[in-house]
Order: C-alpha cells, then sequence, then structure tokens
C-alpha cells in the first residue's frame, strides 16, 4: 500500500485524567510543539476527555482539568491557529469510529494490552468495559483524521501498533486501501520519564503521591523540594552513560535534564562529572524552574479566563469536524451503513 497519498498529518492527545505533568510535558507536548513549528506536517492535538472518563472523573473536576490540559497546551506553545486543537467529546464522529473499530479488533488484541493489565492490576473483572477497549478509542482518534505520524511516550506505543493492525483488518476486510498505517514517533532522551520515588515506576498524573511527580503548576520552592527529595542512590554521577546502568533514579534525573536543557544524556554527564546529589539536583531544580516557570504562568492566566479557553476549544472542534466528517461517511460507506 503506498502511504504516499496520505497527507503528512501528526494527531496526538493528552487525557484530562489531572494537572499535568514533566512526564507529559517531556514525552508529549514539548514535542507536539516542535513538530507544529516545523512546519512539515499538520497538526492535530486533542484533550482526550472520553478517555479520561475510562476511569471515575468527577464531573466539576473532570472540566476544570480539561481546561487546565488546553491551557497547558497553549501555554507551552501550541497555537491553536496554526494546529487544530479540541476536545475529543465535541467531535461525535471520534465515538463513532470507535464502534465500528470495536467490531474490527479482536479480543485476544485487547488482551495484549500492558497498560490495562498495569492499570486493573488484579481487579481486571472490576473495570469499566471502556478501560479494556480504550486503544481500539485510541485508533479512532488517529485514524479519523488519516493521521500518518503520532508522537507519544513510550508506554503507548503498543497502541499505536495496535492501531496499525486494526487499519491494515479493516483495510483487508474491506478490500480497500483506506487508513494509513500511523506511526509512532518516539524519540528523545525523556520519553519514559520515572517517578522520583521509584525509578521503576512510571510518573503518571494519576500515581499515589504528589511527591512523585512535578506538575506543570508547581511552583519553584515546590519543584526545588521535590527533586531535593527525589530518591536516589549514594553513588555520585558517573562519567559515562554506561555507569548509569542499573540506576533508574539516577538515569532519570540525567534524562530529565537533557531532555530539559535540549543536549543528549551524556553531555550531561561531561558537564557535570562525577559530581555528588548535593550539586547535581540544585543545578537541575535550576534548569525546571527556568523552563516551567514561563509556562506555568501563562497556564495560569490563560486558566483565569475559562470562557476563552472553552471558546477556542469548541473553535478547534469545527475544524476537526471539517476533517473528520468526510473520513466516517466513506468509512459508513464502506462498511454498508445506509445513510440518508
Ligand atoms: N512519564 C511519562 N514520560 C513520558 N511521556 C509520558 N506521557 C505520559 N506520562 C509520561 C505521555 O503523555 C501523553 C499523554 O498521556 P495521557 O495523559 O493520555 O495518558 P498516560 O500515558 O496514561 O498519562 P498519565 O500521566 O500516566 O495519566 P494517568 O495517571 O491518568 O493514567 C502520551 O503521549 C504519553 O505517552
Amino acid at each position: 500500500m503506498s502511504e504516499s497519498r496520505f497527507t503528512p498529518r501528526v494527531f496526538s492527545g493528552i487525557k484530562p485524567s489531572g494537572g499535568l505533568t514533566l512526564g507529559n510535558y517531556l514525552g508529549a507536548i514539548k514535542r507536539f510543539v516542535q513538530t507544529q513549528d516545523a512546519g512539515t506536517h499538520e497538526t492535530i492535538y486533542c484533550v482526550v476527555d472520553l478517555h479520561a472518563i475510562t476511569v471515575w472523573q468527577d464531573p466539576a473536576e473532570l472540566k476544570s482539568a480539561t481546561r487546565e490540559v488546553a491551557a497547558g497546551f497553549i501555554a507551552s506553545g501550541v497555537d491553536p491557529e496554526r494546529s487544530v486543537l479540541f476536545n475529543q467529546s465535541q467531535v461525535s464522529q471520534h465515538a463513532e469510529l470507535a464502534w465500528i473499530f470495536n467490531c474490527v479488533a479482536r479480543v485476544g488484541w485487547m488482551d495484549r494490552m500492558t497498560q490495562f493489565k498495569e492499570k486493573a492490576g488484579k481487579n481486571a473483572e472490576k473495570q469499566s468495559l471502556g478501560l479494556y477497549a480504550y486503544p481500539s478509542l485510541m485508533a479512532a482518534d488517529i485514524l479519523l483524521y488519516h493521521a500518518t505520524h503520532v508522537p507519544v511516550g513510550e508506554d503507548q506505543k503498543q497502541h499505536v501498533e495496535l492501531t496499525r493492525d486494526i487499519a491494515a483488518k479493516f483495510n483487508h476486510d474491506y478490500k480497500v486501501d483506506f487508513f494509513p498505517m500511523a506511526e509512532p514517533v518516539i524519540e528523545g532522551p525523556a520519553m519514559r520519564v520515572m517517578n522520583l520515588r521509584d525509578g521503576t515506576k512510571k510518573m503518571s498524573k494519576s500515581g499515589e503521591s504528589d511527591m512523585e511527580r512535578i506538575n506543570m503548576t508547581d511552583d519553584a520552592d515546590t519543584i526545588a523540594k521535590k527533586l531535593q527529595k527525589a530518591r536516589t542512590d549514594a553513588a555520585p554521577l558517573p562519567e559515562t552513560l554506561e555507569g548509569l546502568d542499573g540506576r533508574p533514579e539516577a538515569r532519570n534525573l540525567v534524562d530529565i535534564y537533557a531532555a530539559l536543557a535540549d543536549i543528549p544524556p551524556a553531555e550531561v554527564l561531561a558537564r557535570y562529572p562525577g559530581a555528588g546529589w548535593g550539586t547535581f539536583k540544585p543545578a537541575l531544580a535550576e534548569l525546571a524552574v527556568e523552563k516551567l516557570a514561563p509556562i506555568s504562568r501563562e497556564m495560569a492566566r490563560l486558566m483565569d479566563d475559562p470562557a476563552e479557553i472553552d471558546r477556542l476549544l469548541a473553535r478547534g472542534a469545527e475544524r476537526a469536524r471539517e476533517i473528520a466528517a468526510p473520513v466516517l461517511r466513506e468509512t459508513y460507506e464502506i462498511v454498508g451503513l445506509l445513510r440518508g
């Protein structure tokens, strides 16, 4: 199948399941802005609120988190004119295409999804059906726009691969060349920012303790305190990257520094050869505050005018529907669903 007939187009999203973390920023938003600014692809960015409700969300908090994620996008540099920026539930075609994909994807495919296993833990039977079917909705999010590239953190790679499986099965079953093979784009030193208290776990919005993550809205003192208390081993920084093997917490802090400073991790070690944590942690805190403070200030300013955020999202949704509606219409036609 020739992929060149598809317009180079990026789609990615973030769940408003809480406030944004440094993981979301480095693994997703910062790269969304770089892609938009490079100008080589159309860029579509979405606050995926339908994904958020796969686990319980307080309705008032969900609205506020949706605006906060939108504010985080804009404050970081996503331009609602140059990119299409909206919240998923305003474009009903996402849910409609997801249903069709529920009928294409196989139960065995969902059973292999590690994120469901991690999130459900021992309580899989008690999880919502939505959490189990989440990857099918994510495939719809991407394929509704015929997106060719999907920038994500490492944790979402398997879901983008499943999106390709769904596209391939749909094309095969209906004997069409309709959905593109979207590629995950996973590059840079911070594709998996780890929890500050346990370097083997991912930093998450919904993690139990606030001390395990840096929130985009944290003030300078809080950022410094969290990094100061971040768990590490006792050894100083090594001179080469191999010296970080088996030291997940140390590796994480070096990777965060590298991603914030836009330099390779080896260069961080070259800047701080053999440094102890008493030197490196304050330097990292200073850098994090320097990069994050302007964004959190701008987020606060935007959050002061929720009506303006709502207006921007509604306008973005209108633009998204212009792309999505013809794709869904053609999908219905291919599947044989009558439309008046
Ligand atoms: N720790 C992370 N490191 C790198 N990238 C990350 N992303 C999330 N956490 C990290 C990337 O951010 C994008 C949006 O993710 P999401 O909010 O839709 O879902 P998630 O990965 O489940 O995020 P959280 O923070 O862990 O949310 P909760 O706690 O609610 O489940 C994705 O591109 C993701 O890779």
